[in-house]
């Protein structure tokens, strides 16, 4: 058997096929992130794992009328499009969210928000952190806007998100989300999650977090 990538769950690289769809490049060089994301991870995760998710999106939507990626999301899951559709939409999320020598705060309004909900940033850390690493199995940890202009943090299963239905609550939108699963983080940190966690605050990127609260706040979801 063949014992030498485990875990990863792409047997194969996913190449590029024509369809509505389609990876947006990493607004990084795979390096960038060294060292709290490797970049073998991060050519694995973008090139091969992101790009699954969109071919077999590309699959599912062959012969319809063209959509927003957005779109597709609050019908995700009785369409069966969760996962190839989630997938996409929430790795093109947190591409966005990272960048090269962020590791600073929220700032502004957004702080204000964190510091509302949850006392303080360090205190929002201690929380998302534990959240993530609470994820059972596969998914996703999410900084949500609700109706009010609140911030939640929620946890999804495998690709959903909070704009599918039956998320935790209803009309939250996703400005921020850590991926738990261990393709984003095993070559790297193998079984241990938490220090992946930990390190990813190095890597957030709270400007573009910031420009995506100002559109949440104002009831959109981020478009991609
Ligand atoms: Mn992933």
């Amino acid at each position: 058997p063949n014992q030498g990538i485990p875990l990863l769950g792409a047997t194969a690289p996913a190449l590029a096929e024509d369809g509505m769809f389609s990876v947006p490049p990493l607004p990084y060089a795979y390096d960038a992130l060294e060292p709290t994301i490797d970049a073998a991870t991060m050519k694995f995760h973008h090139d091969f794992h992101h790009q699954a998710y969109v071919n077999n999106l590309n699959k599912a939507m062959a012969g319809k009328d063209k959509v927003s990626l957005v779109s597709l999301m609050p019908g995700a899951k009785g369409a069966k499009l969760n996962n190839a559709g989630g997938g996409h939409y929430n790795h093109c999320l947190f591409w966005s969210i990272m960048g090269p020598g962020a590791s600073g705060a929220p700032t502004g309004a957004l702080a204000d928000k964190i510091n509302e909900a949850f006392g303080s940033y360090d205190d929002f850390k201690t929380q998302f952190s534990a959240a993530a690493a609470g994820v059972f199995g596969s998914g996703w940890a999410w900084l949500a806007i609700a109706g009010d202009g609140s911030v939640k943090i929620v946890t999804t299963p495998n690709q959903d998100n909070p704009l599918m239905e039956g998320a935790t609550e209803a009309g939250l939108i996703p400005i921020m989300g850590i991926d738990v699963w261990e393709h984003a983080y095993y070559l790297k940190y193998q079984n241990r999650r938490p220090e992946y966690i930990a390190a990813f605050y190095n890597v957030i990127n709270w400007g573009k977090v910031g420009e995506y609260y100002a559109t949440a706040a104002g009831g959109k979801p981020i478009e991609f």
